[in-house]
């Protein structure tokens, strides 16, 4: 197989698409805005998960310009989404490792004209870790902006607790492997209600990812979680199934 270089001409050949999955309010229900997740439909393989493909666009470099095209692309379908739900896009480790992160940035929300309030971009613990003092001075650079950040998949890295002391972070998405298990592990359910403290106290609010059952997000409801992603809540879809099932109008 030659996915990589398939991966290459796979933007210009129009296979990648953007889903989006709604996050919501716990308490209100609200919709506050949408996770863009990037897709990628092979000619003759189908479709191909970006756990799979992302990695090899990372070891070539191409991320680069996919991930360019992923900001452009969904700052320019959310700048007219009403109401003006936020879009939290993925950045990989290589993004955020150049230089020229913000002004890519910057370059997105103007050729689109999205308010920065309504964009959220998403990094893990592991993007940050390689160069601490880099990434503080990149987190600074973008939230100077009026770009919010969320630590993605948190709970899973390494480093966690001294992650959250140094770094200025927006919002917390408490990563969808402690769903899975918190009603049935006292273990999982100890650590959800440890990070919601620590979230409280930091006043920072946490979005419980992978809710797939009622029984979770009344869990995470009375544990006072602020927002939750999932199946339950929505699968990620496309953008035009989200508009033709009325979820998103624009
Ligand atoms: O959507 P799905 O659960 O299949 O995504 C698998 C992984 O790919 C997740 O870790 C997700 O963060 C990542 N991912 C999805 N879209 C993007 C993207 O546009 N850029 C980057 N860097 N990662 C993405
Ligand atoms: O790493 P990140 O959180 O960006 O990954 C998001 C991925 O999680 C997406 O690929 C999406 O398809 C997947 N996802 C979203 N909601 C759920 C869920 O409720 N259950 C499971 N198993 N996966 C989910
Ligand atoms: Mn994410
Ligand atoms: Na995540």
């Amino acid at each position: 197989r030659h996915l990589a270089s398939d991966l290459r001409e796979a933007l210009e050949n129009r296979e990648l698409d953007i889903h989006y999955q709604v996050q919501t309010s716990i308490s209100t229900g609200q919709i506050t805005g949408y996770e863009a997740l990037l897709r990628w439909r092979h000619p003759r393989l189908g479709n191909i998960s970006p756990a799979e493909f992302i990695p090899l666009a990372e070891e070539s470099g191409l991320i680069l310009k996919l991930g360019a095209w992923v900001l452009t692309e969904a700052c320019l379908r959310a700048a007219s989404w009403e109401p003006p739900y936020k879009v939290a896009i993925n950045l990989s480790p290589v993004q955020f490792a150049h230089s020229d992160l913000p002004k890519l940035v910057v370059e997105a929300l103007l050729a689109s004209g999205l308010s920065p309030s309504q964009l959220e971009l998403e990094l893990t613990e592991t993007t940050i870790f390689a160069d601490r003092d880099r990434s503080l001075h990149m987190l600074r650079q973008i939230r100077a902006l009026g770009v919010s950040i969320a630590l993605d998949d948190f709970g899973t890295g390494y480093s966690s607790l001294d992650t959250l002391r140094s770094f200025p972070f927006d919002k917390i998405k408490l990563d969808r492997s402690f769903m899975s298990e918190v009603e049935s592990s006292p273990q999982a359910k100890a650590i959800i209600r440890a990070v919601l403290a620590l979230g409280k106290s930091l006043s920072i609010p946490v979005l419980a990812e992978g809710i797939e059952t009622a029984g979770q997000l009344e869990l995470l409801r009375l544990e006072g979680c602020d927002e939750a992603q999932g199946f339950l809540l929505g699968r990620p879809a496309p953008l035009q199934q989200l508009l033709d099932e009325g979820h998103i109008v624009a």
